[in-house]
Parts: C-alpha cells; structure tokens; sequence
C-alpha cells in the first residue's frame, strides 16, 4: 500500500509558517517521542535558518527510554536546538518549558519583552495537551484522532512568553512510505484513508524485529529467534497466531483478522504493547539513504524517457 495524503489546507498552512517565521524568536516543535523522525515537520529544517528551537518528544510515557535518550542527544547536535522528553504523566515537567524558552534568551530581562513562540506539530502529537498544561487553563481542545485547530491563536504564558498557535498540519515525507506507515499506525493519519490490515502488518513485523519480548508478554506467542520480517507469509502466519491467542475466531475457527488488525493498532496507541518506538536515529540515516537512492533512480528514468522521447522526433 502507498500511503497518499495531501490535505487542501497543507498550502496555506506552510504559507502561514513561512509568514510567521520571521515575527518569532524561537519555534517549538511538538513530536511524538514513539517517531521523533517521522513527526518532524521536514520544511521547518530547510526554512528555519539559525532560529531557535525546541524539539519536545512528547507522550515519552509511550515511548522506549532507550531510544528516547538516543533521539535527544541526536538533535541537541543540530546547531540553536534544544531537546526535551515530556509527557502527559508529568506535567510539572511541561510546566518547565516556558522557563527552556527564557533559558534560550539570557540575555533578554523577562519583564521587558515578551519571548514570540510558534508552536506546531503533527495532529495527534499533543500539542493541545502541551498548550492545556503550560497555559493552567483549558484552551485547546484535545482528541484522539486527526483534528484541525482551525484558526491560529495566541496564548499568554508565564514568564512573559507568547505562544502563537498554528493548525496541526501533517507534512507527510511522501518520499518515505516507512514514515507515512508510522504517522498512521500513530493516530497522525485519519483511519478512514489508511488500510488497517497493512498498518498491523508493518507493525507485527516491526515488534517482531525489535520487540519480541512484547509479542511474547502480551499474547503468550513467541517469535521464533531466526523469524524473517521480510517474509510476509510468516509475518500473517505470527499475525493469525496472535488472533487465535486472543480468541478473536470466526465461525469455523477462521482468524478474525480485521478485528485483530484494529486491536493491535489501539493497544498500540494505548501503550498497553508496553513502551515502544517505532524508529531510531540509526534507521532514520538508513532510510533517507534508501529514499535518495529511489529517487536518483526516478530520476534518471524520467530523464532516460525524455532522451528516447527526443529521439523519436
Ligand atoms: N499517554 C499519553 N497520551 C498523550 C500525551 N499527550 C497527549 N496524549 C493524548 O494524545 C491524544 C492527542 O492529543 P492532542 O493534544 O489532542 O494532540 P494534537 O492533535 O497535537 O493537539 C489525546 O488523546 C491525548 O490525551 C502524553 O504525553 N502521553
Ligand atoms: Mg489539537
């Protein structure tokens, strides 16, 4: 499956972002700790110059602190950027994130200018529940899936910073489908254009891969030690397997498997596959290797088509 998402309101969107930019003085970037790659918002690297800026992995309570410790000290590399892991769990550490702001301006005396933020992020990273936390009153409405904050707002923090909201938008990396397959196995991509039976499928096969231990604890199925994730066959067998396990049976003892597919993917979304993440800074360095080379590939096809075309004539 090619995952294809390419909302009308994406244009404006990036047009407003690249609007505001130059009004602030530092950008926050609300990520999903569970795909700190793939819930990254590529434009703001290319656009955002030397601006500061604040990467939060947030929902880290879902998320490998392995890895996340991994991600963290990966981007304090990039030059301006700080990186911290919040979660829902400890809001008295999200109440800290007005003070990373001023901490990123030292030299600015608090009572005198007020620190512009923008704030962005993929739907359903949690940047409503961030703006909820810092603001100490209820201004962003919350949900489980895919919504639009609709107009942009802006909202008074403590110690003199400004928070400029912006709609959450998803800049989906068309050019990573492993990316596109994350965003929606996380909630960031509407359930209704994405096939549940392929998501559970990349997701199986990812447990398979680096979290056996999981598959093992919650369903009582264990992975074979020498298990192929390549070999889709083994990948729907250990899927059945799992179903079965679950009791989740058609008549004739047949799997039920577009209910087991919805199931692994809320458990997911829930945490109760325990704490999980999706990729790590090693696979992201892989992958964009992997999709420059489809696209050189691409590439020289299309300009390989244009030579014969000119040929012809
Ligand atoms: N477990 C967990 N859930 C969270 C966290 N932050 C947000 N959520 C949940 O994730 C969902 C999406 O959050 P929301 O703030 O609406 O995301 P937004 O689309 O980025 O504004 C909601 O159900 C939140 O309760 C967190 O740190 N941990
Ligand atoms: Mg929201």
């Amino acid at each position: 499956m090619t995952i294809n998402w390419f909302p009308g309101h994406m244009h404006k969107a990036q047009k407003e972002i690249r609007a505001l930019l130059p009004e602030v003085d530092l950008v926050i970037e609300v990520l999903d700790a569970r795909l700190p790659y793939s819930s990254q918002n590529p434009l703001l690297a290319k656009i955002r110059g030397h601006k500061p800026t604040i990467q939060l992995l947030n929902k880290a309570d879902l998320a490998d602190a392995d890895v996340t410790g991994q991600w963290l000290q990966a981007f304090e590399q990039v030059d301006q950027a700080k990186a911290y892991a919040v979660s829902l769990s400890e809001p008295a550490v999200m109440k800290q994130i007005p003070d990373w702001c001023r901490a990123m301006f030292p030299e600015r005396e608090v009572n005198k200018k007020p620190i512009q933020v923008l704030i962005m992020g993929v739907p359903n990273a949690g940047k409503s529940t961030v703006i909820n936390v810092i603001a100490e009153r209820g201004i962003a409405t919350t949900g489980d899936e895919a919504a639009v904050t609709k107009r942009q707002q802006r909202i008074k923090l403590p110690k003199n910073v400004i928070l400029h909201d912006t709609p959450g938008v998803l800049w989906p990396r068309f050019d990573n489908q492993y990316s596109a397959h994350r965003l929606a196995i996380a909630g960031s991509i509407k359930s209704s254009v994405v096939d549940m039976g392929d998501l559970a499928h990349f997701l199986t096969a990812f447990l398979a891969a680096h979290y056996p231990q999981a598959i093992q604890e919650r369903f009582q199925v264990s992975v074979d030690s020498v298990f192929d994730t390549a070999d889709e066959m083994a990948v729907y067998e250990l899927m059945e397997a799992i179903a079965k396990a679950r009791h989740f049976v058609k008549a004739g003892h047949q799997a039920d498997m577009e209910r087991f597919y919805r199931q692994l993917i809320t458990e997911f979304r829930q945490g109760q596959l325990g704490r999980i993440t999706l990729e790590t800074p090693a696979m992201q360095t892989k992958e964009v290797a992997e999709v420059e080379q489809i696209l050189a590939e691409k590439a020289a096809k299309k300009a390989a088509r244009k030579q014969r075309f000119k040929k012809k004539r």
